[in-house]
């Protein structure tokens, strides 16, 4: 019997892209069974070539799932993941209510799939979209040169602030779009954009916003936080120093990342691009004279991380900065938690 997959939180902006992979994707799975919040029951959504209708999040829904896959708000992850689990599912979660646990692995598939087995809570957590695009080029280099600090600044789209993001990043623009009127033309469009900010704490449209998430310690951001400790435990490294600055900017989908990475061993470029260029969900565009270097409008749409403008620092032989871009929507979300589904879903149907 091929095993059975829920999906929870299918309609929302990364459940959505879930259903897009199951159909694109080698199908592992017997039954998907789509399970949503009361607004979206009833609603039909093709997957894997069927009309599927959404079903209400209940315990009885979860009767029969071997795998279920949450993209849900961290408290609603804290509820359900357990009644899941005793209901007999494994879960992959996208939430942060568990990353940072003991004993729920953080999986990469790229980079530490054998951690999929340890889970004595039947719980995989899925990490941050930001740290997930970053990553998957920062892990293969370590392999090679031994990472020692990484200095960080995101470039994020309004997207991976979900649905209502998007929303608000569009309504902006219709707004600024245009008017020259309203200071739109300095630049300050404050007045133009009003008071609905959505998710945000400052007009998007023609602006960035050094600020994700939620404020923690010392002013640091929540999202800052998440690419610190996410990071280490992926790598396995819980005392790299790490600094981050998250920033979110006027762009729909893909989270970018402009890193300075530090090693233990001198860097050779050439070898660090070839390092990339054989790493599993990368692929480098790097050639700046003929005006390619990587950017979301590139990455959009597409699984891996797209990497470039790699040079060596001019002040230290052993660092190196480059510029990441990839899809919020997937690798960042959808894409890796699929991926770790599909594991579970090879280790439970192996003779
Ligand atoms: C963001 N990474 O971009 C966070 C959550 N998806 O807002």
């Amino acid at each position: 019997r091929l095993p059975t997959l829920a999906v929870l939180g299918a309609t929302g902006a990364v459940g959505t892209v879930m259903c897009e992979l199951l159909t694109g994707r080698r199908n592992v799975w017997g039954e998907i069974r789509l399970l949503a919040s009361e607004r979206s029951v009833g609603r039909k959504v093709r997957c894997r070539g069927e009309e599927l209708t959404v079903q209400a999040l209940t315990e009885d829904a979860l009767d029969g799932v071997d795998v279920a896959m949450f993209d849900v708000p961290d408290e609603v992850a804290r509820h359900w993941a357990p009644i899941a689990v005793r209901r007999g599912a494994i879960v992959v979660d996208n939430s942060a209510a568990f990353r940072m646990d003991r004993d729920v692995p953080l999986v990469v598939p790229e980079i530490n799939p054998e951690q999929v087995a340890n889970r004595p809570r039947g719980i995989v957590a899925s990490a941050n979209c930001t740290t997930l695009t970053m990553i998957i080029a920062v892990a293969p280099l370590h392999d090679e040169y031994g990472l020692r600090e990484l200095v960080l600044a995101s470039y994020q789209a309004v997207s991976g602030a979900g649905q209502a993001g998007a929303d608000t990043l569009h309504d902006q623009l219709a707004k600024v779009a245009g008017d020259r009127m309203l200071g739109a033309r300095t630049g300050d469009v404050r007045q133009a954009v009003g008071d609905d900010l959505g998710p945000f704490p400052a007009p998007l449209a023609l602006n960035v916003v050094p600020w994700a998430g939620s404020l923690t310690d010392g002013g640091w951001s929540s999202e800052e936080m998440k690419l610190r400790d996410e990071s280490r435990k992926i790598l396995g490294m819980p005392d790299l120093k790490i600094s981050a600055t998250c920033v979110r900017v006027p762009v729909l989908t893909g989270h970018s990342v402009a890193a300075h990475a530090v090693f233990a061993t001198e860097i050779d470029v050439e070898g660090a691009r070839e390092v990339l260029r054989n790493a599993p969900g990368v692929i480098v565009v790097d050639d700046p004279a003929a005006g390619e270097f990587p950017m979301p409008i590139d990455a959009v749409g597409t699984d891996p991380s797209w990497v470039g403008r790699i040079r060596r620092t001019l002040d230290d032989p052993r660092a190196l900065d480059f510029f990441v871009t990839g899809d919020n929507l997937r690798k960042g979300a959808a894409l890796n938690i699929v991926q770790v589904a599909e594991l579970l879903a090879e280790d439970l149907t192996r003779p």
